[in-house]
């Protein structure tokens, strides 16, 4: 059946959380060009600008057929006089000039190389590109200044680069839940991430670590490290402590326990047994109270979590985060101020903010 091609304006619902967005869509050129620009203007430090060519790409994803003309983007929410020119040039000429000139554009390409490196954002990057740097030799060059993370980052840049598979994801879940309960019987280990929204492949692996007694989660990632790394099987790890309800955070992160780990497995299918790849891996540590909002936060993607918050916080006056969902104004101050995690401080305690449902 040949879906209509009649513009709906019922179609599309504004927020990027209530749409379908599926992985395979009528519109990947024009998604394409928009991402494109998207990445580039983030590149420039514009978010601005990044988040509307994103939010025009995303609206995209979810229109179920190929557009046709420019008519058709009365289906769409939210699409600015920039964006417009591009799908209007793409339409009519197969390609946009502007997108093309990015494409070439040695800063784009440059900028592409450097935050696609385990460690390296576009800050450090683009103040990289400033210097001159523009290789990985260069990087290689530059060793000194560059953190243990980035390092580790460059040293196994080509394994990295090369998408992870979900039998080795599943194959990395197996392992890492089988040591979790040897330590503790119980532990729960969650595939999330692109994975978990039916991705083929990815950058990385991301798991969830949980435990159904709450607390006893704390004593799972210090010894499940420990013991992956005894048996030779990191080649890099990185934690972080919980920082829940203590320290203010005004980064856009999360504050669970977790690890970022670079992994040194046998690849599964593999003949050789001593053929072993790295593999990133993000492990994350969960209480049982927070599960759900964790799961939900780590699932992804980055734009639909975005979505989600920003419908929870303007149509339903709550904050979402991957700690919980709150009522603002029931929040009581008791001394202490709580940050969520997405930016936006919350005064209260810890007690005061528990979740309105699991
Ligand atoms: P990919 O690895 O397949 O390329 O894509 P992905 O799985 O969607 O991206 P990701 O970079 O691995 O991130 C997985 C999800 O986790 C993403 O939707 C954002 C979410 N997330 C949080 N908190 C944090 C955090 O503190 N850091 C990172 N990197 N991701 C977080 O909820
Ligand atoms: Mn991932
Ligand atoms: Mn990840």
């Amino acid at each position: 059946v040949t879906p209509s091609k009649e513009p709906d304006p019922a179609v599309l619902p504004a927020y990027g959380c209530q749409r379908r967005t599926p992985l395979a869509h009528h519109n990947a050129m024009l998604t394409e060009a928009l991402e494109t620009l998207a990445r580039d203007a983030a590149f420039g430090g514009d978010e601005t600008r990044s988040l509307a060519f994103t939010r025009a790409a995303s609206a995209l994803k979810a229109l179920p057929w190929r557009l046709g003309s420019l008519r058709d983007l009365a289906a769409l929410p939210g699409i600015g006089k920039h964006c417009r020119r591009v799908i209007q040039e793409v339409l009519e000429d197969g390609s946009s000039a502007e997108v093309e000139a990015v494409r070439r554009s040695e800063q784009y390409r440059t900028m592409q190389l450097f935050t696609g490196i385990f460690g390296v954002g576009t800050r450090t990057a683009a103040s990289w590109y400033q210097e001159g740097l523009r290789t990985l030799a260069d990087l290689r060059a530059a060793g000194p200044r560059l953190s243990r993370q980035q390092q580790a980052g460059l040293q196994y840049w080509e394994d990295l680069a090369t998408p992870v598979t979900l039998a080795e994801a599943e194959a990395i879940r197996e392992l890492v839940q089988a040591e979790a309960r040897r330590i503790l019987p119980d532990a729960t280990v969650t595939l999330v991430g692109g994975f978990r929204r039916g991705k083929p492949t990815g950058h990385d692996v991301d798991l969830l670590l949980s435990h159904p007694e709450e607390g006893r989660e704390q004593a799972l990632l210090g010894p499940l490290v420990a013991s992956l790394e005894q048996q030779g099987l990191l080649l890099y790890q990185q934690r972080q402590p919980n920082t829940f309800g203590q320290e203010p955070s005004s980064s856009s992160m999360d504050q669970f326990e977790r690890c970022f780990a670079i992994a040194r497995l046998a690849l599964p299918g593999a003949g050789d047994p001593s053929a072993r790849r790295a593999t990133r891996v993000d492990l994350v540590v969960a209480p049982r109270s927070q599960f759900a909002f964790a799961l939900l936060g780590w699932t992804g993607s980055r734009h639909f979590e975005r979505e989600l918050r920003r419908f929870a916080g303007r149509q339903r006056g709550l904050a979402l985060s991957s700690h919980g969902l709150y009522d603002p104004q029931r929040v009581r101050t008791r001394g202490g101020t709580l940050w969520g995690g997405w930016g936006a401080p919350y005064a209260g305690t810890r007690a005061a903010l528990a979740p309105f449902c699991c």
